[in-house]
């Protein structure tokens, strides 16, 4: 961590962004860079909605946290490259990397044929499927039940997907948010009857509001297994191989069991770490 700080710091050095002056004791420091030393690492801009704990989101310090930024972290380090996270709402973040403010995104994304038309994918990186959160004296059971109910989803996502399909393009009963905790409040509140979105993140806010007297209902018939990928501009075969190297590495190394330990408290089932 110290090295990688050091680095950043050359980073930031070398590109002449001003630095506290150092020193007049310590003349190494302001030694001028030589053309023979390596061009310093590009630091890539990472997109990430960081309202999706606890994969990304935003601790007390408003720095942004999670699963994904030690994943990345982790792998950019392993893969020899720089990043640097920027808080990037869902509904812009696919236009955010097609127009290049964004090198690269990580945040909770299924990888699905239909966005991989416009963006490349890493290999993936974490299993996931729908979850359905409803009061918990709610009669729903499965998935089939929430036909003619108020739904509440994230704009854009699977679970908008999933719901879609059930219910129809022009079903007035599907509630739309910004995000998904946006939708969870509003079950909350009696607005919908249920929220459909990833299990992790309905299982940790579940977990860590008990006053909402939440419970899940999983309906594995219904929901098709999804995996997350991280995705960079499509053509960009260079990074997407650093990326790949990155995540083998970490993943044979025993750094992605550590972070998803540290994550959710658990050893991951065989298949996550794998895939
Ligand atoms: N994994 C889902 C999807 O890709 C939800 C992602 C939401 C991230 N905030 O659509």
């Amino acid at each position: 961590k110290v090295a990688s700080m050091l680095v950043a710091g050359l980073v930031l050095a070398a590109c002449g962004k001003k630095e506290p002056a150092p020193a007049a004791s310590a003349p190494v420091a302001s030694a001028p860079a030589s053309a023979a030393e390596p061009a310093p690492a590009k630091v890539y801009a990472v997109g990430t909605d960081a309202a999706y704990a606890p994969f990304e989101f935003q601790n007390e310090k408003g720095e942004i946290v999670g699963f994904s930024v030690d994943l990345l972290n982790a792998v950019a380090e392993k893969g020899g490259f720089k990043v640097k996270f920027v808080n990037t709402p869902w509904e812009g973040i696919f236009n955010a990397l097609g127009q290049g403010d964004r090198d690269v995104l990580i945040s909770s994304i299924t990888i699905t044929d239909e966005r991989k038309q416009t963006m490349d994918f890493s290999d993936p990186y974490f299993d996931a499927n729908q979850l359905i959160a409803v009061k918990e004296n709610s009669k729903v059971a499965k998935f089939d039940d929430l036909k003619k109910l108020k739904v509440g989803v994230q704009t854009g996502t699977t679970g908008d997907e999933v719901v879609t399909k059930l219910q129809g393009k022009t079903a007035t009963t599907i509630k739309r948010f910004e995000s998904t905790p946006l939708a969870l409040k509003e079950l909350e509140a009696g607005g919908v009857d249920a929220v459909v979105a990833d299990n992790g993140v309905v299982i940790h806010y579940v977990a860590n509001n008990a006053g909402a007297k939440f419970k899940t209902v999983s309906d594995t018939k219904s929901f098709a297994p999804e995996q997350y990928g991280i995705a960079v501009k499509k053509g960009n075969a260079e990074l997407l191989a650093q990326i790949n190297k990155g995540l083998a590495a970490v993943k044979a190394d025993g750094t992605y069991n550590a972070i998803y330990k540290k994550t959710f408290g658990t050893e991951p089932a065989a298949a996550a770490a794998s895939a």
